[in-house]
């Protein structure tokens, strides 16, 4: 075949890729979720299995759900996972105490070599970020940023439709930003302060236990419960109306905000996207106004807090969409 023929032939294989479904795997704490995914919806039932334990147990189950889609043409498999994430050659090259031993794995060319398709391998946060700044209403802005409020806080920053990943692929993990100066909290990452350390689930339940210290059992039932405490607990009793954990609840909303706050000076966002297992508890009205509050006043101004237009699926959507536009040259 002459060169120029073998160039459009290239071509016209990259096409016909683009329009297959690609297979999206969302890679959680808890459990590992797969469904394929074209033109950014989801197109099958979704599959699901419990993470197992460590790294080859993890990779075995991957491989495991991608061959339950192998009656599908598939044009790749997208994986998203929690952990700073090498997007070109899909190592992860960090992560906090919430996955240990991750970091290190070459997840791409292991995959790669286990399925025989193209992997792309993406941050958690970034993926979903990705798949929400594409929804309609949000493609023709110049910056979204997608927060997950879940076992950790995560980010994804998108400007002008492209992600950003920053110098070494850590752009986004906002959960790290500090949010007080009394090295009070100790994060799953090793730092102080950080604000996945007051927002996070886990970091909910930490200030649930800080106010619960010294309240009596008549005040509220939760201050005999401390040590079983957990983030549906907390939701629960506040939506009762037990009002030590609506303060608990309010003090939590406090600590978000203060992440936004953060972020909204330094990147002046079109939009605030929350998602995450915790984000269908955010009252959206306080949490904005408790954001505007502390801004100033031409930040403020532009301040807009959505919830999730994607919800749980935005990870799998997110990492599958990756692959696509990955052929198609158009994160480069
Ligand atoms: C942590 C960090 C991020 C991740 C975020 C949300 C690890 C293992 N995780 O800050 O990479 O995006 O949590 O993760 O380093 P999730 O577990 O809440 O989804
Ligand atoms: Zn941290």
């Amino acid at each position: 075949m002459s060169r120029a023929k073998g160039v459009e032939a290239n071509k016209i294989d990259t096409l016909a890729k683009s329009h297959m479904p690609a297979l999206g795997i969302d890679l959680g704490g808890t459990k590992i979720r797969a469904a394929a995914v074209r033109d950014n919806q989801i197109i099958t039932e979704s599959q699901q299995i419990p993470t197992p334990d460590g790294r080859d147990n993890i990779i075995d189950g991957l491989v495991e759900l991608v061959n339950k889609f192998r009656t599908d043409v598939l044009a790749g498999v997208g994986i998203a996972t929690a952990g700073i994430v090498n997007g070109d050659t899909g190592e992860i090259i960090g992560s906090t105490g919430n996955l240990p031993g991750w970091s290190g794995t070459q997840l791409k060319t292991v995959m790669e070599s286990r399925t025989l398709l193209p992997v792309h391998v993406e941050n958690d946060a970034n993926a979903a970020g990705y798949a929400e700044a594409r929804v309609t209403g949000l493609r023709s802005k110049r910056c979204v940023v997608t927060v997950t409020l879940g076992t950790g806080i995560g980010g994804g920053i998108v400007l002008h439709g492209r992600l950003f990943r920053g110098s070494n692929w850590a752009a986004g993990e906002v959960g790290h930003i500090k949010i007080a100066m009394e090295n009070k909290r100790l994060c799953t990452c090793g730092l102080f302060d950080c604000w996945e350390a007051y927002g996070s689930g886990r970091g909910l339940i930490q200030t649930a236990k800080d106010l619960l210290e010294g309240v009596s059992d008549e005040q509220t039932p939760l201050a005999s419960r401390t040590t079983e405490l957990t983030t549906h607990s907390i939701f629960a009793a506040s939506a009762d109306g037990d009002l030590m954990a609506q303060k608990i609840v309010e003090r939590w909303h406090e600590h978000v905000s203060h992440g936004l706050v953060n972020l909204a000076h330094v990147l002046n966002p079109d939009c605030f996207v929350i998602t995450g297992g915790l984000s269908e508890f955010i009252d959206f009205r306080l949490l904005e106004d408790m954001v505007i509050d502390h801004c100033l006043p031409t930040v403020g101004d532009s301040i807009e807090i959505r919830q999730s237009a994607l919800g749980g699926q935005a990870g799998i959507i997110g990492a599958a969409q990756f692959v696509i536009d990955e052929l198609l040259h158009l994160n480069k």
